[in-house]
């Protein structure tokens, strides 16, 4: 006899899922309601939980031969027990890592064996241990009991739940005879330079549309200059705003052009008060768009606390950067979630204009992942 949980929605989506596993012989021992969390996000969920089993009667009957300790052994039968011993070998040492590394003592009551490597490869891409957690319980979830223990299917549920997770923006929406106007934010050093420039060239050599550069960055004597070397290699117009007053004729300076991107310096996200001052700039250039430019390379803490601080700014999306450069984008996961913003681009390296992508929910789940490599594919054009 064997005894199984089954989990949906309604009593009556459970009670299909009995049937149609144990069919006629399905003894229920008990049901209950439960409260559930979310996967992302707060709140809960309502779940039926009924607890079934088979009488026994309905246990698939022992192919004759076989168990005959003199019949001739079934070739097949046994390439199958191999299988199954390598595949249990695997799994014990998962497991056995996962005792020393004291991660499965709390898991153990609820994780189906069949989801050890999953939440495995979770820790592996760098996932947070809660979130690991969360992620394959809610493949187990989503998933019929049989489909466990096929790897492809349990794959194609763990990118659908991070799929899920991950809001995407669409690319900056210029177009040749309007104006738009987009800016730049972000901590020192992550790139908001680099992608500007990314950005200019591919909406001039791609696309056709005539971009103008503006530089709220004087802080830094070199950055003007960084700035303007992009502006001339590009042949664009550059201004620059040197007072938050200053702005809004910088932007005019530029003339008839399609999309103003709009340069910003870094800031540490503990200067609130530069912070702020970057903020007085927005309200004169009144953008239709900021994106927050976060280093994907930086730590969890780092990330959370630049997504909070430029909250002040209210950017609206965020480019995530040198995606190169991490060592795993697991901790994304939940900075991404908790900054409640759309992803529009990626940046894969240094090199002005090809390292630059529009956001794909599918890629950056994959990438997120670690089933997929940043420089696998070409890249696309902005
Ligand atoms: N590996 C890698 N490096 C990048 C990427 N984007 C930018 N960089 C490099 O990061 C460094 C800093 O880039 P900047 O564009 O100057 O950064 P910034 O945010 O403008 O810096 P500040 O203006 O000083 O705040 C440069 O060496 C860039 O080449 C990327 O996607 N991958
Ligand atoms: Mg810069």
């Amino acid at each position: 006899m064997s005894v199984r949980t089954y989990r949906a929605k309604t009593l009556k989506d459970a009670m299909t899922r009995v049937r149609r596993d144990l069919g006629g012989s399905a003894v229920i021992l008990g049901t209950r309601e439960t409260r559930r969390r979310r996967l992302f996000g707060f709140g809960t969920r309502e779940e039926v939980e009924v607890l079934a089993s088979d009488d026994g009667a309905a246990a698939p009957a022992r192919r004759g031969g076989t168990s005959d300790p003199g019949a001739p052994r079934d070739v097949a039968r046994e390439a199958l027990e191999g299988t199954i011993g390598a595949r249990l070998g695997e799994l014990h040492g998962m497991v056995e890592s996962l005792i020393e590394r004291g991660r499965l003592d709390p898991l153990l009551p609820e994780m189906p064996s069949d989801l050890v490597p999953t939440y495995a490869s979770l820790l592996d891409a760098d996932v947070p241990e809660s979130l690991a957690r969360r992620l394959t319980k809610h493949v187990a979830d989503e998933l019929d009991p049989a489909e466990l223990h096929r790897p492809e299917r349990v794959r194609e549920a763990l990118v659908e739940a991070v799929e899920s997770a991950l809001a995407i923006a669409p690319p900056i929406a210029a177009a040749a005879g309007s104006r738009r106007i987009v800016a730049l934010v972000g901590p020192t050093g992550v790139g908001k330079t680099t992608t500007v420039a990314k950005l200019a060239a591919n909406f001039k050599l791609v696309q056709g549309i005539r971009p103008g550069l503006v530089t709220v960055d004087t802080y830094r004597i070199a950055a003007v200059e960084q700035l303007r070397t992009y502006a001339e290699i590009i042949s664009i117009p550059l201004s620059v705003a040197n007072t938050p007053a200053e702005t809004r004729n910088a932007i005019e300076e530029l003339g008839d052009v399609d999309v103003v991107l709009i340069d910003t310096a870094g800031r540490s996200p503990r200067d609130e008060v530069k912070i702020r001052e970057l903020a007085d700039f927005l309200i004169e250039a009144r953008p239709d768009e900021v994106h927050l430019v976060l280093s994907a390379a930086a730590g969890e803490r780092a990330l959370r606390a630049a997504v909070e601080r430029f909250s002040l700014v209210r950017a609206d999306r965020l480019i995530l950067t040198k995606l190169d450069e991490a060592e795993g984008l697991g901790g994304l996961l939940s900075v991404i979630g908790g900054a409640d913003r759309p992803i529009s681009y990626l940046t894969t390296g240094q090199a002005v204009p090809d390292d630059i992508e529009p956001a794909d929910r599918s890629r950056l789940a994959r990438l997120i992942l670690g089933q997929e490599y940043v420089h696998e594919r070409a890249t696309i054009a902005v």
